[in-house]
This record gives C-alpha cells, sequence and structure tokens, in this order.
C-alpha cells in the first residue's frame, strides 16, 4: 500500500506498509520465511546484484516481510527510508560502522543503555573511532566537544534510564552549523511521541524489542533516515559489516506488535503519569524522574518535543541500594526483568544490570545512582502496579530498621 502521508496517524500505524496479499488475498502481510530468492534467469540474477532491477536477492539483504515492516516504520516516523535489523545494537552499531571509518570522531552523550556505552567507549576506539562523552542536555558541552574529524553526534532523549531531555532541535542545528550528522536514538519515545527527524534529526535508531513491537517476545532494531544512507547501511554496516539481518519471523511479529502502537502507548503515557504522581508523594521515596511531571527539569521542553511522556520511570529510594534491592525482591505483579515496553510492568537495578557495564564513576557522573531504580510501566491497570509497588516500598523500608546507619523516615 502507497504511504498515506494525509490519513491520521492512527489511520497510518495500521495501514501504511501493507495490502491484501495480491496471490491469495490474505489480509495480514504473510512470512516469507526463505533465506533466498529464485532468480528468472542468469541476466535478472546479474541486473539484481548489480542494483539494476528492483528484487530479492537473499534475506540478509532484505524480504518482502521486512520491506513491510520497514514501509510502515518509514511512514510513522516521517522518514525517507527505513532498514529492519535483528536488534536495537544492530541498528546503532551498523549505522556507526557506515558513517565513521579510522581516524573519525563521535561526540555522545553521557548516558546512554549500558550496552551502546560499552559499544562506544570499548569497541569504536578499537577500530580507530574516537568518542567524548558528555552531558548533552548542555548544548555548550557539545559544542566544545565538536573536532574537525568529528561525524556524528548521537544522544538518548529521554535517556536511559536518568529520563534527562535533551533538545533535539538545537542540537540539530549546531551539528549541522560543523557539518556533523545527529542522530537520535528515539526507543523510550516511539514515533507516536516523538519524532526526531521531523526536529531537525538526520537518523533515528530504535530498539523495535520495546515499544516498536510491544509484547516481549522479539529482538529487533530499525535505523531511519535519507534512503541513501540507509541504503548505506544497508549494503555496508548490515550486509558486510555485521551481518545483523532481522528473521522474516521477527519481521512479522514486530509489524503485528506495531498495529496497536497508538493505543497501548496512550496507555503506557496514563499509567505511567499515574505511577509518577504516586512515587512523587510516597514518604519513602527520595527523588522520581518523570519527564511528564511539572517538577522534572526538562519538563517544558518535553512538552515542546513530544507527544507524550512515555511509559519509563525511574526512582530513588529514601535508603538507597539496599532499601531498593528489598523493594526489587518483594514485587508480586511487576516482574524483576531487564528490557521496557512490554504489556507487563518490568522493574529493574541499573547499577547492576542494564548499565553495569559502564565504570561506577561515570555512571555517577551521569546521575545512574547505585539507589535508582528504573519501572517500565506496562498496560495493567494502574491501581494494581500502584497497590503493588505501595506493598513492596513499605516491604522495603520497613526492613531498614535492622539497619542502623540508615535515614529513616515515616
Ligand atoms: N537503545 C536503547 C535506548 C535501549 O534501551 C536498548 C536496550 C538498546 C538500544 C539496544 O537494543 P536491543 O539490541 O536490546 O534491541 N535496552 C535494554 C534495557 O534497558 N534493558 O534491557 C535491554
Amino acid at each position: 500500500m502507497e504511504r498515506h502521508q494525509n490519513f491520521g496517524y492512527d489511520t497510518t500505524i495500521i495501514h501504511a506498509g501493507q495490502s491484501p496479499d495480491p496471490t491469495t488475498g490474505a489480509l495480514a502481510t504473510p512470512i516469507h520465511q526463505t533465506s533466498t530468492f529464485v532468480f528468472e534467469n542468469a541476466e535478472q540474477g546479474a541486473a539484481r546484484f548489480a542494483l539494476e532491477e528492483n528484487g530479492y536477492i537473499y534475506t540478509r539483504l532484505g524480504n518482502p516481510t521486512q520491506h513491510s515492516l520497514e514501509e510502515k516504520m518509514a511512514a510513522l516516523e516521517k522518514a525517507e527510508a527505513a532498514l529492519a535489523v535483528a536488534s536495537g545494537m544492530t541498528a546503532i552499531a551498523a549505522s556507526f560502522w557506515t558513517i565513521c571509518g579510522n581516524g573519525d570522531h563521535i561526540v555522545a552523550s553521557d548516558t546512554l543503555y549500558g550496552c551502546t556505552h560499552a559499544l562506544l567507549s570499548h569497541s569504536m576506539p578499537k577500530f580507530g573511532i574516537a568518542v567524548t562523552f558528555v552531558d548533552a542536555s548542555n548544548l555548550e558541552n557539545i559544542r566544545k566537544a565538536i573536532r574537525p574529524n568529528t561525524k556524528v553526534v548521537f544522544i538518548e532523549t529521554p535517556s536511559n534510564p536518568t529520563l534527562t531531555i535533551i533538545d533535539i532541535g538545537a542540537t540539530a542545528k549546531l551539528a549541522h552549523e560543523h557539518n556533523v550528522k545527529l542522530m537520535v536514538d528515539n526507543t523510550f519515545m516511539s514515533p507516536y511521541c516523538q519524532r526526531p527527524l521531523e526536529l531537525g534529526a538526520d537518523i533515528v535508531v530504535h530498539s523495535a524489542t520495546k515499544y516498536i513491537n510491544g509484547h516481549g517476545d522479539v529482538i529487533a532494531g530499525i535505523v531511519l533516515g535519507q534512503k541513501e544512507f540507509i541504503n548505506e547501511v544497508r549494503f555496508v554496516g548490515v550486509k558486510d559489516v555485521t551481518g545483523g539481518c532481522i528473521s522474516p519471523f521477527n519481521a512479522w511479529l514486530t509489524l503485528r506488535g506495531l498495529k496497536t502502537l497508538g493505543v497501548r502507548m496512550e496507555r503506557h503515557c496514563q499509567n505511567a503519569l499515574e505511577v509518577a504522581k504516586f512515587l512523587a508523594e510516597h514518604p519513602d521515596v527520595e527523588k522520581v524522574n518523570y519527564p511528564g511531571l511539572p517538577e522534572h527539569p526538562g519538563h517544558e521542553l518535553a512538552k515542546r518535543q513530544m507527544s507524550g511522556f512515555g511509559g519509563i520511570i525511574s526512582f530513588e529510594v529514601k535508603g538507597g541500594v539496599e532499601v531498593g534491592r528489598k523493594i526489587m525482591n518483594s514485587v508480586k505483579l511487576c516482574l524483576l526483568a531487564v528490557s521496557l515496553g512490554d504489556t507487563e510492568t518490568l522493574i529493574q537495578h541499573p547499577a547492576s544490570m542494564t548499565h553495569s557495564p559502564i565504570p561506577r564513576e561515570e555512571r555517577l557522573k551521569a546521575g545512574i545512582t547505585d539507589g535508582l531504580i528504573r519501572l517500565s510501566v506496562g498496560l495493567e491497570d494502574p491501581k494494581d502496579i500502584i497497590f503493588d509497588l505501595d506493598q513492596a516500598i513499605k516491604k522495603g523500608s520497613a526492613n531498614t530498621l535492622d539497619k542502623p546507619n540508615i535515614k529513616l523516615t515515616f
């Protein structure tokens, strides 16, 4: 189906990138579970390899089910083109390895998902690519870090797990003044709540494992941007460098999950706001990071560049890591697991789990304290999530009575 740029966003979510199967009339997009595609003759095979004729060759280079997902995502992010890949990490690594080579430089936010941080701090330097981490919520830090060999500025907004908000438009303008690309990880928002390309970014990446698929049963990633760049990522970053293509079945599951993106995101945002308000008023909670709360330092900017505050909250409890651990061990409904954006509410401890690859000093500087707990608010009845957190916080905090060095608050 052609892109429905003129239809409403919710209609685009359902219809873009798919149409009934021309041979059978099947409404659902078929799973083209094949590794290779048969050519009609040798000339056709050669023409496809020479990119003179459109058509499929081999699933690492593209597949019809994957194509359908790419068309839908491109329509939703308002991108010229999209590439679906094996994971969010493939999306990020394949993009960097397409843009950068030996001698180049990247400026990256200091608050990033732990494995992205590890890729930038360990693997990129091994290939002669230098990286400077900065607090990217202050534009001056980015300006100072840009060098003549800087190729890309990389940010997550809101950041994982501190929910720091970075001004996408202003960062894009600054990057472009220096002939540098801006790449934004939009995983926490999904295109339903934020569209960085419309704000001036050049490249968007997603861990589609999260809200894009939404059901916790897939690992997948997406890269979006201009057609020429996406072709390069397909034929360099994925074909030759990472080999990280998406499987047809995972592309199909992601496509299926994506159809309910709008209703899911509305509910994630509503539930998270209720839970954040509950936590903010809780006497045993020290600090709550949620951009939907008026006291969040990025609240006004979030209102301008996002259309929903998302489903992720992080918070610190009085008593720090010990109490936090007890809370995580006391939840009954919320599930103690990494990942986010699923239908179930997930709780985890960044310092010892998702962000453990980051050295402690750097982690603390980026605001990822030892006692920080991250919550991915799911689609359950919010009163049940709140009830569960309340009983777990009570249990966790009550146990501090046998810890004389911990300040108690009643
Ligand atoms: N970008 C962000 C913002 C992420 O949160 C993650 C994974 C990735 C990229 C990598 O995506 P993947 O390869 O896993 O699809 N974040 C995780 C997290 O916070 N908990 O578990 C995984």
